[in-house]
């Protein structure tokens, strides 16, 4: 059989909706989502194999004005995966104005690239006309190859999505095993389950300062006869007084990230899992190279 392969970069501002829907289209939530922007910090590989064709996704961080080191090597990744793409995907959140980010954005993209813009969170605009009043500002701005407004939340317009990029697959090797609906180790993936609930769960500057790694990840079997799956991992945080804030009074807040964490890894990776968390100070790490490298979360430390 002769197969087929086609990249796809999922570009666009921070919380428009890249991961999600690069979850959508993978059929699996392999992207961590949360409401807060700079969710995404690394490339991330979404595959979906279909017949002979291989489509590779790649999720990128959200286009921001960077304040810190790990802010401009995560714009760095954006500007990276436009190079050499089948397509372009650009997501916008239809309820924003147009911003000089969208704009850098579009203007990172040569004359000849296949752009499709998606316009994402449909479901929050009560006027359609609002939608068309986008469409035509987008236009002026690019020469997309098609305009789709959707809302990946529910599952609306994906289909077309799907539809129009598949166009743009061509002859060659699959660069992936085809059951594989990752490049992730998952140990990383582990890793981001974990910071997610502390997203969601915690506000301000400290989510933001947040990273995790996982140390330890091993099967083994307990006295009752059933697989159990061991995590370690380690919370780093900025600074000693957002350590107190993530482990709380009397260990609630830790106590709450686990639970939650267990819960979605169990789930994830379909085995009991027992779960333990340490929390870790790296003072002002994102703006150190060493430790931003150390994290796995610098552009030469992405697995593609
Ligand atoms: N109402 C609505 N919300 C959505 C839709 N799609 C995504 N969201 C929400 O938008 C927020 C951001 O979603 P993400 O998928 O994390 O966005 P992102 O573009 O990957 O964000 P960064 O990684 O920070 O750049 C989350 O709270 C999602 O639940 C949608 O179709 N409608
Ligand atoms: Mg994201």
């Amino acid at each position: 059989m002769d197969t087929k392969i086609e990249f796809i970069t999922i570009v666009g501002c921070a919380n428009a909706g890249k991961s999600s829907l690069l979850n959508s289209l993978v059929g699996e939530k392999i992207a961590i989502v949360s409401s807060k922007p700079q969710t995404t910090r690394t490339r991330i590989t979404g595959l979906v194999t279909e017949n002979e064709t291989q489509y590779v996704f790649m999720d990128t961080p959200g286009v921001h004005k960077a304040k810190t080191k790990l802010g401009e090597h995560m714009n760095k990744a954006v500007k990276d995966s436009v190079t050499d793409v089948d397509l372009i995907l650009m997501v916008a959140d239809v309820t924003k104005k147009v911003s000089d980010n969208d704009i850098s954005i579009i203007n990172s993209f040569k004359k000849n690239d296949n752009v499709i813009l998606i316009l994402n969170k449909i479901d929050l605009i009560k006027d359609k006309e609002d939608i068309a009043l986008k469409i035509a500002e987008f236009n002026s701005k690019y020469d997309f190859k098609a305009i789709i407004p959707i809302s990946v939340i529910q599952n609306d317009g994906i289909d077309i999505v799907w539809e129009e990029t598949k166009k743009y697959a061509s002859d060659g090797p699959h660069y992936f095993p085809d059951d594989s609906l990752t490049d992730q180790p998952e140990r990383v993936l582990a890793g981001e389950i974990i910071r997610e609930k502390i997203l969601n769960l915690m506000h301000d500057e400290i989510p933001h300062g947040i990273a995790v790694t996982v140390e330890e990840m091993s099967e083994r079997v307990n006295k009752n006869n059933e697989d159990i799956l061991d995590i370690s991992a380690v919370i780093y945080c900025e600074r000693e007084s957002h350590k107190g804030m993530i482990i709380g009074k009397g260990g609630a807040m830790l106590k709450q990230i686990g639970k939650l964490s267990r819960e979605d890894l169990e789930h994830f990776f379909e085995i009991k899992v027992n779960l333990q968390c340490w929390v870790k100070v790296k003072e002002d790490w994102r703006n150190k190279e060493g430790l931003i490298r150390n994290l796995g979360l610098s552009n030469n430390s992405t697995n593609m």
